[in-house]
């Protein structure tokens, strides 16, 4: 199959969606023939990044080097996908800078923190407000929201079927499939 590679980097706080949405949109490429790749907490903070932690420093160097392995993927002609928190604009805009123009796609996973305390899927959230995790991202840690991505999935409002479409439709759109 031809399509062009990319990297699709999804954003957004703890329980917003990101990982389910990135495993249902990768489910449908590999329907359309696209071969991909997932980057995700369970294969990277437990292997490559198991040395980091979630201060400011730790997460960005998490980023920088996710970026720089979604780089490599890509030049291996692989579709990316790379679910991680990802809190800070300009980390994100350094790996934007080291793609190949237009091939990353930043997908905003926008879902109040509410919603996402309500989901709590780890109870990561009532861990926080027991007061036995500090530093979490949308509590007491920031998370800056993209400012243009090139797509945003409202998961307060929309099924996960309907999220996976549009980020289908951009990628035909924009003739990566
Ligand atoms: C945010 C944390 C924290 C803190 C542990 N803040 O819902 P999860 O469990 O599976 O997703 C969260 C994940 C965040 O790791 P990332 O590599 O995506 O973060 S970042 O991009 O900011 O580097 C959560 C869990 O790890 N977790 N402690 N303090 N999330």
């Amino acid at each position: 199959n031809n399509h062009k590679s990319a990297v699709i980097w999804f954003t957004g706080l703890s329980g917003s969606g990101k990982s389910t949405i990135s495993v249902e949109l990768e489910k449908e490429l590999h329907h359309l023939g696209v071969r991909t790749y997932r980057l995700d907490g369970d294969n990277i903070r437990h292997g490559l990044n198991k040395d980091l932690g979630f201060g400011p420093e730790e997460r960005k160097e998490n980023i920088r080097r996710i970026g720089e392995v979604s780089k490599l993927m890509a030049d291996a002609g692989l579709v990316v996908l790379t679910a991680f928190i990802s809190p800070y604009r300009a980390d994100r805009d350094d790996v934007r800078n080291l793609m190949e123009h237009g091939e990353f796609i930043e997908v905003f996973v926008d879902a109040s923190i509410e919603t996402c305390e309500l989901r709590d899927p780890k109870g990561l959230y009532k861990k926080v407000r027991a007061g036995k995790l500090t530093g979490f991202t949308g509590i007491d840690a920031p998370y800056e929201a993209p400012v243009k991505p090139e797509i945003t999935v409202s998961t307060d409002v929309e099924s996960i079927e309907k999220s996976v479409q549009t980020i289908i439709s951009y990628l035909r759109m924009k003739g990566y499939l």
